[in-house]
């Protein structure tokens, strides 16, 4: 059964969650808007995060975007709200900072871009994992052209994610860069073979890193993730202390035994 034909279980109107064995998909659901992002977005991602992260049987997220347009248009630009000044936008994107959910998630989150990935939807994309894209993945921040900047992580992540020149490149001119273009940035780091195939080798790599040894795979992204705020000696010895304690565990054990004896390992996540 493909991942698209799986039960989805609704957040609310705009977000479902799915099991595929170890595997949560979060998928944002208005495809006749393009996933453009609304009140529901916001509150449905970090809501079917938070379900998966206290789900032990969750290892890996995947996030999705349903319909053929694309992963997300960005924000819901016809939303419709009274004249605010900016103590209340301040006010309002503060209790609103929902993309920030994927920085305290421990699982390892990857996100799968189709077609258009713009904005708020591409700030969405850079706070996970892994990107990986289809090759009619079309990544923006035009932001600048609605007179506005980033306001959901665009310009602090992207900087962290691919070189500075190239981040300030895409920020001020707004341009769409094509799924190769963003590869060769090191914007996404793996693109699908078609269109069609994209969940599919998503599945197939979720899949793949849900079947190591859940602590490793926590204790990595932490501290790959604690890298690019610590100080180096700082997090080196995050690293040691990380290696410390998993260097006992029965996973790392029955790995090593495994390979001597020349057989697949059996992890029980301890
Ligand atoms: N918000 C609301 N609706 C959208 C959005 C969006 N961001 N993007 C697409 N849609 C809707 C369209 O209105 C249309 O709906 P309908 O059929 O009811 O008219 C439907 O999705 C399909 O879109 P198009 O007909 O435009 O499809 P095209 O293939 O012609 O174009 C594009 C696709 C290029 C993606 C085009 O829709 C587009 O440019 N969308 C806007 C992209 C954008 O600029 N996003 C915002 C980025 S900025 C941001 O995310 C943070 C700042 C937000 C500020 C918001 C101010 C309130």
């Amino acid at each position: 059964m493909s991942v698209k034909e799986k039960i989805n279980e609704a957040i609310n109107d705009a977000v479902s969650v799915c099991r595929d064995g170890n595997v949560g998909w979060v998928i944002l659901n208005r495809p006749k808007q393009i996933n453009a992002i609304n009140d529901d977005i916001r509150t449905g991602v970090p809501q079917a995060l938070r379900q998966f992260e206290l789900d032990t049987d969750i290892r890996v997220i995947v996030i999705r975007g349903e319909g053929e347009r694309g992963l997300c248009a960005g924000a819901d630009i016809k939303e419709r709200r009274g004249p605010e000044n900016s103590l209340q936008v301040r006010k309002r994107m503060e209790c609103s900072r929902w993309i920030e959910a994927i920085d305290t998630t421990t699982k390892p989150v990857i996100v799968a871009i189709h077609g258009y990935c713009m904005g708020g939807g591409m700030e969405l994309a850079l706070a996970c994992d892994i990107r990986f894209a289809s090759p009619d993945a079309v990544m923006a921040l035009p932001e600048t052209g609605l007179g506005l900047i980033p306001g959901g992580g665009g310009t602090q992540r992207l900087c962290r994610v691919v070189a500075p020149g190239q981040a300030l490149d895409m920020l001020l001119s707004g341009d769409r860069l094509d799924a190769p273009k963003a590869k060769r940035i090191g914007l996404v780091t793996r693109v699908s073979e078609s269109a069609e195939s994209l969940l599919s080798e998503v599945a197939d790599l979720a899949q793949k890193i849900a079947m190591k040894p859940p602590l490793a795979t926590a204790y990595v992204k932490k501290a790959a993730r604690a890298s690019l705020e610590l100080e180096l000696k700082r997090g080196l010895d995050l690293e040691l202390d990380l290696f410390a304690l998993l260097a006992p565990t029965n996973d790392a054990r029955e790995a090593a035994l495994a390979f001597s004896e020349r057989r697949e390992p059996n992890f029980m996540g301890e």
